[in-house]
Order: C-alpha cells, then sequence, then structure tokens
C-alpha cells in the first residue's frame, strides 16, 4: 500500500444506520466514495468511522453490515458498539440458568425483531458470525485529535475499562447483570446517564412509551438546573420545573477537550449542526424515518456547520 505521509488524515463520521443501507448507501455516494472490489473506499483516502446501532429496525439490516464491516476489514473504516449491538449480543447469550443475558420477553424481541426476521432466523449460523464480529468491536475510538462514541464520552469509565477485551463469555456475562458496577459501565457509555423524574411526572417518548427515566446532557454540569435545561430526547412532554431527586454524576465537558462525535440521540430536527464548537451528535434518527448524517472532518479545530452531510428525510417519517 502506498501511504501517503504528506496527507493528512480526514474522516467522515457517520451517524447510527439501523438497517438502512439504502441511505448509507446515497449517503457514502455523496461523500465520495466508490464501491470497489466488494467495499468502498475514497479515492483521496478518507477513512470512514462508524458509530455504532448497524442493526434493528430498518429493512436493509444484512446489507448494512455488509458495507460496514468490508469497509472496516478493507481498513477504510472504523467502528464502534452501539447499545443494539450489544444488546443482540446479550438476547442470545444464554445467561446460565435457562434464559438469556437480555430476557427474550416481547418488548425486546419487538426492539429486536427486525435483525431476527432478516438476518438471526433465516441465516442462523451467519448471524453467529456477526454476533462474534459485534463482540470484537471497541467501545469508543481515540484518534487523537477526533475521538467517537455511541452515546456518552466518559474519561474515568473509559479507563476502567481499558482492558476489557472481547465482549463474549465470562466477559460479556459479568457486564450483562443490571444494577452491578461492570453493567454501569458499559451502559455508560453506549446509553449515556439518565435521570428519573421528580415523583409523579413521566413523558411519553416517541415510540409513544411512558417513560420516568429520561437522557441528560452528559456533557454539562447538572447541579442547579431544571429539567428542561438538561434533557435530552424528543419528548414532546412538557418537563417539570423540579429536579430529579437524584442526578446523575458528569463530567462538564471543556473547551479544550479533543473533537468528540457520538450517535444514539436521535435528533429529529432537520438541520444537523454541532452541540459545542468540539462536540457533535450525528444521530439524526435514521432508525425512526430522520436523516442518516456525516460529518466530514479535515483536521480542524473546531467544527463547522457547513461539513455536515445528510439524507433527506423519508416519507416514512412519522413526525
Ligand atoms: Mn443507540
Amino acid at each position: 500500500m502506498k501511504i501517503n505521509t504528506k496527507q493528512k488524515p480526514a474522516y467522515d463520521i457517520i451517524g447510527d444506520i439501523h438497517g438502512h443501507a439504502d441511505e448509507l448507501e446515497i449517503l457514502l455516494d455523496e461523500l465520495g466514495y466508490n464501491e470497489n472490489n466488494g467495499h468502498y473506499r475514497h479515492p483521496q483516502g478518507r477513512k470512514v468511522v462508524f458509530l455504532g446501532d448497524y442493526i434493528d429496525r430498518g429493512p436493509k439490516i444484512r446489507r448494512s453490515l455488509q458495507i460496514v464491516r468490508g469497509m472496516i476489514d478493507a481498513g477504510e473504516a472504523h467502528g464502534i458498539l452501539g447499545n443494539h449491538e450489544v444488546n443482540a449480543l446479550r438476547f442470545h447469550t444464554s445467561d446460565g440458568n435457562g434464559g438469556h443475558l437480555r430476557k427474550n420477553k416481547k418488548e425486546n424481541v419487538k426492539q429486536h425483531q427486525a435483525t431476527l426476521s432478516q438476518i438471526a432466523e433465516p441465516f442462523p449460523d451467519e448471524w453467529r458470525d456477526w454476533m462474534d464480529w459485534f463482540a470484537g468491536l471497541p467501545l469508543w475510538l481515540d484518534l487523537g485529535p477526533i475521538r467517537a462514541v455511541h452515546a456518552s464520552w466518559n474519561s474515568e469509565v473509559k479507563s476502567q475499562l481499558k482492558e476489557i477485551g472481547k465482549l463474549e463469555g465470562e466477559t460479556l456475562r459479568t457486564h450483562s447483570i443490571k444494577k452491578t458496577v461492570p453493567y454501569e459501565r458499559i451502559s455508560a457509555i453506549i446509553n449515556g446517564p439518565e435521570a428519573i423524574l421528580p415523583e409523579g411526572f413521566w413523558h411519553e417518548t416517541d415510540d409513544g412509551k411512558k417513560r420516568t427515566e429520561f437522557r441528560v446532557k452528559w456533557w454539562k454540569s447538572l447541579e442547579g438546573k431544571k429539567c428542561d435545561d438538561i434533557v435530552f430526547h424528543n419528548s414532546n412532554t412538557a418537563m417539570p420545573d423540579l429536579l430529579p431527586a437524584e442526578l446523575p454524576v458528569t463530567t462538564p465537558f471543556t473547551q479544550d477537550a479533543p473533537i468528540t462525535f457520538f450517535g444514539h440521540y436521535a435528533i429529529m430536527k432537520n438541520k444537523p449542526g454541532p452541540i459545542l464548537d468540539n462536540l457533535a451528535c450525528l444521530d439524526y434518527g435514521a432508525g425512526k424515518g430522520g436523516q442518516l448524517v456525516a460529518y466530514s472532518w479535515d483536521g480542524e479545530a473546531k467544527l463547522d456547520d457547513s461539513k455536515f452531510t445528510s439524507t433527506p428525510q423519508r416519507k416514512d417519517n412519522n413526525e
């Protein structure tokens, strides 16, 4: 391979795909990638960073996985784990007591149904291979001037999990028991911190579910804030002025931190943009009728509004 040492690394970071392979191919094409020898690559050597949540929800999960893995195997991309891949590993792994690490109950089956119907049931051997591949994906990526994580960057948890290795066998089991420290560590990274609304309050999610937990803006200090200031979700329900009784501990994100990209939060807005000069969420709800979004990074120290690329919103958008 010819290495151009003068060429600075340039990355296209892509948010949660959730089985929308057609949108992924439109986006890759728009970003200048071409499919050659079975995988996409960029003629100028740009690389893709995928932020996890490749599976569930969409119509072409198998094709999405083939594109993502094809690029990673060929050295054209990096990819990290999303909560949906970790959930899948748990869903299909025995807990040693006749159940599974993630209960195969109705709501969990529903969340995973598209993957079950499209891959796990028709191609069980192939599905085992996909799961083996998930297990070896990293929980975050630190590329120096930029970093990537599925939901929330947490330096403390990152140092605690740095030796975790492949998410299989005993490692997967010990990190899959709810209300334990190892489970919470993984959760901090792939689900992000949540708070519980003050007693008597709930909100309705865009799936129509009533929830008392809500996702918080983990890059802010939460002390002394109202729920409205710290909530990060797409609920239409007004938040109470009262503060939750207990708040998760967050480390406020500083201006000198490397540029950090994350997904997971399904922002249902038309115009993508950064949250801070050095922080951007790239999940604009492709799995829920929204857009698939990329940010093209070329070495700049501050994120730039004009460097987001998105696919159009689909007609099945139920907003
Ligand atoms: Mn997610």
